[in-house]
């Protein structure tokens, strides 16, 4: 195996973000842009601990090409064994999976997640560590200095390794193996799930469910796991193929994107149960008949309910969220008596506390749920725990979620994004927003009197790592919270998030619609913001 260093140029860009590195595919491929930032990761890591990867991504546009590049510059490094996923494909859980079940040193993600796909879409790298989960901030900080100084990178000079047959090549004593991306993903959902009361689920015919992959990475794995080992009929999974450019969509399961999986839960002959997976298979959005479940209460819901789950029936250890997240998870927590752990946003928060047991289920209000069993949130396992809860409870969605508001109450919640603002106006608005938090507490504010307003940092529990500037915040005695934070996974101008999140007791008004209950926080919001004179927007132009 012939190995060619090649002199470059270093980018002072290559910042990883909330969850990867993500440009478009034009900044992509800009000569040696891959290259150099492929090399960072691999210089970033200690020799002998850069020996095993797995590879793959979610099949967008560029999918291909990136994988042999990154094979060549694996093998120049050292790399021993590599995994590929067959035809590139590789969900995140499933990396994360492949990692953990190998004992791999890492894996490479190739991904944008929910970003748009195609030439003129975006393209990603994550980079995930030997535990499975996404690099922790001090070494996605490594890599990004690293990059900022490469000056050279190998690459092994081999023919391209054809990804269509699983198997084996070996190049020296290198081995690049192209492996099945779903089968050891699947065996593991039969062990947490309750395979055969969601088959007879299915066999009673008196339940359906609509599975939207969104022409994204889920595709195959829904149709293994959800047609052919649950037994679910074929019509199941829609979009089920993966497309370079997700067939034009968008591919992120909220009501916006998500579009005609929404109007088919609506429609008068509507499923008993609809889901959607995101770009890279780690999201989920669940759906009962004309009923959308919130992330945050899904999160709480599963909490509430896992020891009806085989995986779970032990109980959990403690739940996590992230800063933004509903509170809802904390009310189950204290019935439960586990603990409840706050976390800047970002999966890669989570990792050292479900590494220590703490923990077992986690999520984010952006559609993301998961637990011990990898170190990625996992789109399908989400589905087949609400499959799992309706066939386990013999109730529809709705009721499931009805009866736990009543129960716990209900935290009415809603995320408004402004996209693609420019940049200055947006860093202004939070700067602005900044300036007036410390005259906040003990003000009122539409009826509602302020306890704290702060911007949010965090130490971790487990090894004492600090991080800040995550997000301003605005607490309200009873509860309620107004959070605003600039998005860290988008590729043009910058994205102004919004959360709002209000609580209502039990025996209070449950099933009044979230924009209409919320009305009161979007107005205090603005005005202590001035988003509209500052940015000019008017509307978001996403509600989730
Ligand atoms: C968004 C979400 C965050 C999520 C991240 C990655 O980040 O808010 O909760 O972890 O996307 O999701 P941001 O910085 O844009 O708000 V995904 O499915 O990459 O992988
Ligand atoms: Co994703």
């Amino acid at each position: 195996m012939n190995i060619t260093t090649v002199d470059t140029t270093p980018f002072s860009d290559q910042r990883p973000g909330t969850s990867g590195l993500r440009k478009t595919v034009s900044v992509f491929r800009t000569t040696h842009y891959l290259e150099n930032f492929v090399q960072a990761i691999l210089n970033a890591l200690p020799p002998g601990e850069r020996e095993s990867l797995v590879i793959g991504g979610d099949g967008r546009y560029y999918n291909r090409q990136a994988i042999q590049i990154i094979i060549r510059i694996a093998l120049a490094s050292g790399c021993r064994r590599l995994l590929v996923g067959q035809h590139g494909f590789l969900s995140t859980p499933a990396a994360s999976l492949m990692i953990r079940k190998y004992g791999l040193d890492g894996g490479i993600i190739l991904s944008a997640s929910h970003n748009p796909g195609g030439p003129s879409g975006d393209f990603g790298i994550k980079f995930n560590t030997a535990n499975g989960g996404p690099a922790p901030e001090q070494v996605t900080d490594r890599i990004h200095r690293i990059a900022g100084e490469l000056k050279q990178y190998r690459i092994a000079d081999i023919p391209d390794v054809s990804l269509e047959q699983t198997g084996t090549r070996e190049f020296g004593t290198a081995r690049v193996e192209v492996i099945d991306p779903v089968a050891d993903y699947a065996d593991l959902m039969e062990k947490l799930f309750d395979m055969d009361r969601i088959r007879a689920l299915f066999a009673s015919g008196r339940f359906r469910l609509v599975f939207d992959a969104m022409h994204a990475i889920t595709g195959p794995y829904a149709r293994e796991v959800l047609v052919r080992r649950l037994g679910a009929p074929d019509n199941t999974v829609m979009n089920g193929t993966p497309l370079q450019d997700f067939g034009g969509g968008h591919p992120d399961p909220n009501l916006v994107h998500a579009r005609e999986l929404v109007a088919l839960m609506q429609a008068a002959d509507a499923p008993d149960m609809g889901a959607a997976s995101d770009g890279d298979g780690d999201r989920n959005m669940i759906l009962g008949r004309d009923f959308f479940v919130t992330p945050s209460d899904s999160l709480a819901i599963m909490a509430a309910n896992a020891h009806l789950l085989p995986g779970y029936s032990n109980g959990i250890a403690g739940i996590a969220r992230s800063m933004p997240t509903s509170m809802a998870a904390d009310r189950v927590a204290r019935q439960l008596g586990v603990d409840c752990y706050e976390t800047p946003t970002g999966w890669k928060f989570f990792g050292n506390l479900l590494d220590a047991g703490r923990i077992t289920l986690c999520g984010e209000e952006s559609f993301g749920t998961g637990s011990d069993h990898v170190r990625e949130k996992d789109g399908l396992w989400a589905v087949l725990f609400w499959l799992n809860l309706v066939a386990a409870r013999k109730q529809s969605v709705a009721e499931i979620v009805l009866g736990h508001w009543q129960a716990y109450g209900r935290n009415y919640y809603s995320r408004h994004d402004y996209e693609n603002v420019e940049l200055e106006k947006a860093q202004d608005l939070v700067g602005r927003l900044q300036a007036v938090l410390a005259g906040l507490p003990g003000r009122r504010l539409a009826g509602l009197q302020v306890k704290t307003a702060d911007e949010y940092s965090y130490t971790d529990p487990v090894d004492g790592s600090y991080t800040e500037h995550q997000g301003t915040r605005i607490i309200f005695e009873d509860g309620s919270r107004i959070i605003v934070r600039m998005s860290g996974t988008g590729t043009q101008g910058a994205t102004l998030r919004f959360y709002y999140e209000k609580f209502e007791p039990g025996n209070g008004v449950l099933e009044n619609d979230a924009q209409t209950q919320l009305a009161p926080l979007f107005s205090v919001a603005q005005d202590l913001t001035r988003l509209g004179e500052i940015t000019g927007r008017h509307a978001p132009d996403v509600v989730t």
